[in-house]
């Protein structure tokens, strides 16, 4: 039987790019019309008077410069401090399958291949942008695919995950090729209000097509998978919501996290699960050419790679830092710096790795055909 492979990536992104400065003025603004507006309860202390943000911390904590966002001009406005988006309904094509038909018709190109040649379609994400009907199945109708589609949901992981599922549905004989989807549109999701957070996601979608062929692109050598629950980063959004008897407010409801805690525990078990899995395969890890890794945090970045080298000189070229232009992307961080990085020559393995809300933690080890 041939091996399993990547034969094409193609991304969406929106065009226009989202400075550290123009998040942090439009921050700011707010934070003082906060604070005016509040001005007697915080000198009653029965509210805190809120703090500027700054483009220096941001670039430090997390290496992000620029994002690019569906409604920059909204999230931005002070007075709004969120994207605008609408409720969605059969009339016309969903907000998700616009952007995944985007990409995918563009992996689609890349990978040679024609909507009569895929078998199933696979759409993985952090947000799913309703219940059902499937997103992937929306997909499946407007591309003019046969065969079956299906969301699925594993908060940073979903690429990775769903990379895993195409992989298995291919080897049991259910499918040839697969696409595999993964829009990320993280900021309706994110509370442009929160210091803590406002700077860090951007909106994107990878699509990904995994054949079962030698002939081309990226053979699959093997897959890990690790979960292990944790509360540190959340969001409660939900259809529960609307009958709770404890309502919260919509910005309760948004992603949080407990971004130390994360970085602290999950950078030694993202080292942990790429190191057994390299031993596994009988692989040292000076013989990987590329880590296409999650890219929430350059530092997290650095930490992991250098634990798995054993080095603390960190190259750039080894592990790409898209995040430093589009920001956290949530689960399609890696397979953007695939997309974007993935000059390897005959032979080079990479390691692709997804880390964060679950906890969760996908890695893939490829080879170039
Ligand atoms: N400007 C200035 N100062 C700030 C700011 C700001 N914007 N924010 C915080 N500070 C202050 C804090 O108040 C604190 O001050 P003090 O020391 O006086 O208390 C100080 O800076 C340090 O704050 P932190 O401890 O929070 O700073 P860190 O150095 O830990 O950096 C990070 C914060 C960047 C969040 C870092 O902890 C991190 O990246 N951790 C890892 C997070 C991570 O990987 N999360 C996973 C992301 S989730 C994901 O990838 C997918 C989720 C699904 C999508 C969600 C869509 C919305």
């Amino acid at each position: 039987m041939n091996d399993i492979s990547i034969i094409g990536t193609g991304l969406w992104y929106p065009d226009e790019l989202t400075t550290n400065k123009e998040v942090v003025d439009s921050y700011n603004t707010y934070v003082d019309n906060f604070n005016k507006e509040n001005a007697s309860l915080i000198e009653s202390e029965s509210i805190k008077a809120k703090a500027h943000s700054s483009e220096e911390f941001i670039l430090k904590a997390s290496g992000i410069k620029t994002r690019r966002l569906i409604d920059k001009k909204n999230s931005l406005d002070p007075t709004m401090m969120r994207p605008i988006t609408k409720n969605e309904d059969a009339s016309e094509l969903s907000l998700l399958a616009r952007v995944g038909i985007e990409a995918a018709k563009k992996a689609m190109a890349k990978a040679n291949i024609t909507a009569d040649q895929i078998d199933g379609v696979i759409l993985g994400t952090s947000h799913s942008g309703r219940n059902y009907p499937a997103v992937a199945i929306e997909i499946q109708e407007e591309l003019g695919i046969d065969g079956y589609a299906y969301d699925m949901l594993v908060g940073c992981s979903s690429t990775t995950f769903a990379l895993s599922n195409a992989f298995t549905d291919i080897v049991s004989g259910m499918a040839k090729t697969i696409l595999v989807i993964n829009p990320e549109i993280t900021t309706p999701g994110l509370n442009f209000s929160n210091r803590d957070v406002h700077f860090i996601f951007g909106d994107g979608c990878v699509a990904t097509i995994l054949q079962q062929t030698n002939e081309s692109g990226f053979k699959i050598i093997d897959r890990k998978l690790v979960t292990k629950f944790s509360n540190n980063i959340r969001s409660d959004l939900s259809y529960l919501n609307r009958t709770a008897s404890n309502q919260k407010t919509p910005e309760e409801l948004l992603f949080y996290q407990n971004g130390r805690s994360v970085f602290k525990e999950v950078c030694p078990l993202v080292a942990k699960t790429i190191l057994e899995q390299l031993n596994k395969n009988n692989i040292k890890p000076d013989e990987i050419s590329k880590f296409w890794l999650h890219q929430a945090n350059g530092k997290m970045i650095r930490l992991i790679v250098s634990k798995v080298l054993g080095t603390d000189s960190f190259d750039e070229e080894l592990a790409p830092l898209p995040m430093k232009d589009f920001g956290n992307l949530a689960s399609a961080g890696s397979m953007f710096a695939f997309d974007l990085y993935n000059d390897l020559s005959k032979g080079e393995k990479g390691v692709i790795c997804s880390f964060g809300a679950g906890y969760s933690i996908g890695s893939l080890i490829v080879e170039k055909n």
